[in-house]
């Protein structure tokens, strides 16, 4: 551990971790289950196309969740442009800018512009509040995110969309496996999303999911993603491909055997970044609701650097030097990442949580890849670089001399005048 500043990795120092550490490592499961639903699925010679795979995963899915339908899709991404077009959202829909950016390129990309509303600085979700004031006659739907698994506001997003006739969709995909008030996400609005990526809660390589309690809209969803096909020789809609292969499906399907143990560990680390990171000045972690279901699948710090005396790049310049590979989710904000920032560059006055956040937070790493004392290194360290904040601060900006930082794709170079 480190007892001096040139101690740190940033400096010159060893970095205290051999190998990467990173957010996102995907849960494996039980290997040997993963291996021989693959070699069964070669057996059988059925690779996708509605496999058996796929229809247990839909059926064991919809039985979690309690819903009446899902539908497996190829990724979230995808899932999002079909749900949004099945429900005939055009023109404008709101949107948070604090999210992945899938979730404004899923509209955009049906020439359905997203029109960015605040978050509430508490939850990281849609502020209901904020939704009334940009709705215009061209606003056909809201797409509420729940992050890091956190609910959306539901029952005022219902009611505001309800209110003004428009239609109401989840992207869910950070919230497989959580609840809203005892009821699983998934039975909120008219449809949900979840991504099954490979870092993911539950992974399936690549995957993701759409469920609905909506006969006609599963309906229409099941034959947007195959090509519109209603039988043999028989297009009755537009369509795309949107299947989930078999291969992704038995992956899922042994995701989801372990849900459990995932949640188990999600939690344990959860508890340990609690008890570890309690009383640091300027650290805040995002809390989980214990009461309801949760994946605990992300460890979401923000920061106040008033107080920590060193900014939030600073501490991911370091981590990422002691080989904690920290990452700033979601930033800089779907507002300031292309087309979105050319279409509306003032986008930002409306959203003002959204821009203090997007330079607050933190995430980082968990899952079943690191262990409690991987999680107590990583908060000795953030420790102890917050306990001589102001003179590693003076240290970083006199290393930098003359050169100012650039950023690229979340890493850091020095660039020249
Ligand atoms: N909506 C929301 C709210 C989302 O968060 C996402 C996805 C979507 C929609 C769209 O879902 P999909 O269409 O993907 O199903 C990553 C994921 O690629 C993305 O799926 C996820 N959100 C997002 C939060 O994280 P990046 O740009 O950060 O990916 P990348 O390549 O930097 O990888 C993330 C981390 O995971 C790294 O630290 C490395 C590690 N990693 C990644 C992979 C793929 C591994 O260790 N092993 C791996 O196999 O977006």
């Amino acid at each position: 551990m480190k007892d001096q500043i040139d101690e740190l990795a940033v400096f010159g120092g060893t970095p205290a971790f051999q190998e990467k550490l990173y957010v996102g490592r995907p849960n494996i499961g039980n290997r040997e289950q993963i291996l021989q639903r693959i070699a069964d699925m070669l057996d059988r010679r059925w690779l996708s196309n509605n496999g058996l795979y796929v229809q247990d995963l839909e059926k064991r899915i919809a039985k979690l969740l309690d819903v009446k339908h899902c539908i497996a899709i190829c990724n979230a991404t995808v899932a999002l442009e079909i749900t949004s077009r099945a429900l005939d959202l055009t023109g404008e829909v709101i949107v948070p800018s604090f999210t992945f950016i899938a979730t404004a390129h899923a509209l955009q990309w049906q020439e359905i512009t997203p029109v960015f509303c605040d978050i509430d600085p508490v939850t990281h979700c849609l502020n209901p509040w904020r939704i009334e004031s940009m709705i215009t006659p061209r606003t056909t739907g809201i797409v509420g995110v729940h992050l890091w698994g956190h609910p959306c506001n539901t029952e005022a997003l219902t009611e505001v969309a309800s209110k003004h006739n428009l239609k109401l969709m989840f992207d869910a995909s950070h919230a497989f496996g959580c609840s809203h008030n005892g009821t699983m996400i998934g039975n909120f609005g008219d449809a949900e999303v979840f991504s099954f990526h490979a870092t993911k809660f539950i992974n399936a390589f690549e995957g993701g999911a759409v469920v609905t309690n909506n006969d006609d809209l599963a309906t229409k969803i099941r034959l947007m993603k195959n090509f519109g096909f209603a039988g043999y020789d028989n297009v009755t809609y537009i369509g795309v491909n949107g299947k989930m292969n078999e291969a992704c499906a038995a992956m899922a399907l042994t995701s989801l055997e372990s849900l459990d143990e995932f949640t188990q560990i999600n939690y344990r680390n959860y508890k340990c970044y609690q008890s570890e990171l309690a009383g640091i000045p300027g650290l805040k972690l995002y809390a989980h609701d214990e009461a309801e279901k949760r994946n605990y699948q992300y460890i979401v710090v923000e920061m106040e650097e008033s107080v920590t005396q060193v900014s939030r790049d600073q501490i991911v310049k370091i981590l990422h030097a002691e080989n904690v590979m920290a990452r700033r989710y979601f930033y800089p904000g779907c507002h300031r990442m292309e087309p979105y920032r050319s279409y509306f560059p003032h986008a930002g006055l409306l959203l003002p949580e959204t821009e203090r956040l997007t330079e607050r937070v933190l995430v980082l790493p968990t899952g079943t890849a690191i262990d409690e004392s991987d999680i107590r290194l990583i908060c000795k360290i953030l420790r102890f670089v917050l306990a001589h904040g102001i003179s590693i601060r003076k240290q970083l900006q006199s290393a930098l001399k003359p050169a100012h930082f650039a950023e690229n794709q979340g890493e850091f170079q020095c660039t020249k005048h």
